[in-house]
């Protein structure tokens, strides 16, 4: 074959490839915009394409990762103590929750809630149709009758209505508000409490700071699952955006300092390299070493969660916390705000 005719049809390969993957503005935005600072960035929302998000599920399971199953514990051992604070008289309930997922963890919360014989709405929100697909699911399997509402998109535009008659909870779980910064966390939690009223409730699922060495390995597995779900972010870029990140000329990098109570999660370049992108038809350059900042995560203090509460116009109902004290689960009730 002449090198024009492969020139030609390797393009011709490169256009059909780009008409399957459709340009996501956001994403291509973020990407240039975090490779052109001096600290590179790339959010870590973008982790989650069907691939990070089964990496993601598989994280979940590691024995390094102990924050699903502690906070899965605290709802289940501390289930019926929840269900009180959730539905603490007669009026019916919209249980919202904010990145439902699969419903997994909240089972045995909504459980709870029925041995309460408390009248509740479940409202779960997700960006995954096919999540809140198999929540429906698990609920229909194991919850037969009790109500449930999917809800996807962006939460804040989906916000679902309700009446003056009824108490809305929302729940974000997962110790997912560790992954903003401190400005993104207080700005989401002020969103939420914009949608609730006085006497409305908010659940937080929080992870604690700890032993540093319990934190760092659960953000550096020895199976490198975290290590793969880090770097699928460039087999990303490399299909949407057209680079040619060669995966193997990078490596995961994880740290956790107890001063600022922040773990944080690197994408490290082995050697000087440049990274060119067809999509973006532009070139991103790494010195040996240089590392992208994908992801942060943030352990608490319970006083650091009470400051927070009241800070963003709540008041601290309780903390379920478990034996060790690694993990906790708040329930701040909204307070008429300031006049
Ligand atoms: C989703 N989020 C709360 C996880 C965390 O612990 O920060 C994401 C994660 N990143 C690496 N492992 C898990």
């Amino acid at each position: 074959m002449s090198r024009l005719r492969y020139r030609v049809s390797s393009a011709a390969r490169a256009a059909e490839d780009d008409a399957a993957d459709p340009f996501d503005q956001a994403l291509a935005q973020s990407v240039v915009e975090g490779l052109s600072t001096p600290q590179k960035t790339l959010p870590s929302s973008w982790f989650y394409d069907d691939e990070g998000s089964r990496l993601f599920q598989e994280i979940m399971a590691l024995d390094a990762y102990y924050l699903t199953r502690t906070e899965h514990g605290i709802l289940r051992s501390r289930g019926d103590e929840l269900a009180r604070r959730i539905a603490p008289d007669a009026r019916p309930v919209d249980l919202i929750e904010l990145g439902s997922g699969d419903g997994e963890k909240t089972l045995s919360l909504c459980e709870a809630i029925v041995r309460r014989g408390a009248v509740c709405v479940f409202k779960p929100m997700d960006i995954s149709s096919h999540a809140l697909d198999q929540l429906s699911q698990r609920f229909a399997e194991h919850l037969p009758g009790f109500p449930v509402q999917p809800l996807c998109g962006d939460y804040f535009l989906n916000w679902p209505a309700t009446d003056p008659g009824r108490r809305q909870v929302a729940m974000f779980l997962g110790s997912n508000l560790g992954n903003q910064t401190h400005e993104g966390a207080f700005a989401l939690l002020r969103r939420m409490r914009a949608h609730l009223r006085p006497g409305d409730a908010l659940v937080l699922g929080l992870d604690l700071k700890k032993d540093p060495h319990v934190i760092l390995a659960a953000y550096d597995d020895p199976e490198g699952v975290t290590a793969r779900f880090n770097l699928n972010l460039l087999t990303r870029l490399n299909r949407e955006l057209g680079t040619d990140f060669d995966l193997d000329q990078f490596s995961h990098y994880a740290t956790y300092s107890p001063l600022d109570g922040v773990a944080r999660s690197f994408i490290v370049s082995r050697r000087r390299q440049i990274v060119h992108s067809r999509r973006l038809a532009c070139d991103f350059a790494f010195q040996a070493g240089e590392a992208i900042y994908t992801e942060q995560s943030q352990k608490y203090s319970p006083g650091m969660i009470d400051a927070m509460a009241r800070e963003s116009g709540f008041d601290v109902q309780c903390h379920f916390t478990d034996a060790p004290g690694w993990y906790t689960v708040v329930v701040w009730q909204a307070v008429e705000a300031a006049a």
